[in-house]
């Protein structure tokens, strides 16, 4: 098991300070109705969802807990701290472990969500960040989803380095078959297994491990982007807008400590306090543990310390 505590090797997630948005009007906000329907009607059947809860098994509940646990791993052990900030290296049935997860959590292949969460850090609340939080809540949450996205985005994302997604195999073999690999992981998983195990019904099956799984997964993911970016402490960097947020960190499982992310992107925990609410990190010690994971990433604690000092907000716990 070996684990450094080195500076990061990937520059990509850095924050990029010589960029400047483009003066002049901003280019004019185009709705994409197609995306408005379907996430209304998520959202409506995760709504129906909660009226069929009275009515489903215990184990269908336990079931769509669980779904959501894995495919939140596929997230946030996977695409972000994995393949967004290369935190850690994984090895192939890990990688292929946590593919199937993040295709079970339908939030655009890896390579696309590698490649958008990049742009974030490195133009963090400008316009080529695809969730710029200076456009408020709503557009920082669902928003940006719904529209067509600033050129700006498209223009800094195509000069990212993504040379080490395309190399990894497991990552274009997932981009290649998306489709299926949601359709099967996303949808129907998730609804036949209770059906076929204790006999729930494939309505109850769709509506609660399926569909509302699905809208919370998201709404936690979202609310990282959203919420994180608005409300808490900054420890680490009163100068940027990430926060630490409690609530963040319960929900995405890990990952709303958000200040010390943005300020040390490469830290495979993404946070100083280990498994402490981070159920993430606790799966990426039990992978190292068993040989599947290795070479995780620290920041160095006298760095953090000097960091604190430096351009802390006051609120960190050493004072
Ligand atoms: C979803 C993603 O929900 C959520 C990500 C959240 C990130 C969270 C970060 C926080 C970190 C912590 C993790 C916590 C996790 C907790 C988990 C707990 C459960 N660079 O996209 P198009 C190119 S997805 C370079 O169509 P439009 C692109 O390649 C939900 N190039 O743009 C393409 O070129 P070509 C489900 C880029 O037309 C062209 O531009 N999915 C970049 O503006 C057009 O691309 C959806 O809802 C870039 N960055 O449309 C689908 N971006 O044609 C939503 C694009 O040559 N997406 N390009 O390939 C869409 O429908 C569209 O993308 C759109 C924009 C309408 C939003
Ligand atoms: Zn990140
Ligand atoms: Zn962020």
């Amino acid at each position: 098991m070996t684990e450094t505590t080195l500076e990061p090797t990937m520059v990509e997630d850095v924050f990029d300070e010589s960029y400047r948005e483009k003066k002049g009007p901003k280019p004019p906000m185009v709705i994409v109705w197609r995306n408005v329907v379907l996430m209304s009607l998520l959202h409506l059947g995760a709504v129906y969802a909660l009226f069929l809860i009275p009515s489903a098994s215990p184990l269908t509940l336990l079931w769509a807990l669980l779904c959501f646990v894995f495919s939140a791993l596929g997230i946030t052990a996977g695409a972000h701290r994995l393949w967004s900030h290369r935190s850690y290296k994984a090895s192939l049935p890990l990688r292929v472990f946590l593919t199937f997860a993040n295709s079970m959590a339908f939030q655009n292949d890896i390579y696309e969500w590698a490649r958008d969460h990049r742009v974030h850090h490195k133009y963090s609340e400008t316009d080529a960040d695809p969730h710029n939080a200076v456009r408020g809540f709503f557009f920082s949450h669902i928003g940006w989803l719904l529209v067509r996205k600033h050129p700006d985005v498209i223009e800094k994302g195509s000069k990212l380095e993504l040379s080490d997604l395309k190399a990894d195999k497991v990552v274009m073999f997932q981009r290649r078959f998306y489709k299926p690999s949601v359709l099967l992981m996303c949808f129907v998983v998730p609804t036949v297994v209770p059906w076929l195990l204790w006999n729930e019904s494939l309505w109850v099956g769709f509506f609660i491990p399926t569909l509302m799984r699905y809208a919370l997964g998201l709404n936690a993911t979202w609310l990282v982007n959203s919420a994180a970016h608005m409300w808490g402490n900054r420890p680490y960097d009163v100068n940027i807008n990430p926060r630490e947020n409690r609530f963040v960190t319960f929900s995405a499982i890990g990952e709303g400590y958000h200040n010390y992310h943005h300020t040390f992107p490469y830290d495979y925990s993404t946070s100083e306090y280990g498994w402490k609410l981070n159920l993430t990190t606790c799966f990426i010690d039990l992978m190292c543990f068993v040989g599947l994971a290795r070479e995780r990433k620290r920041a160095a604690r006298e760095v953090v310390r000097a960091r604190v000092q430096r351009t802390g907000d006051g609120s960190h716990r050493s004072g």
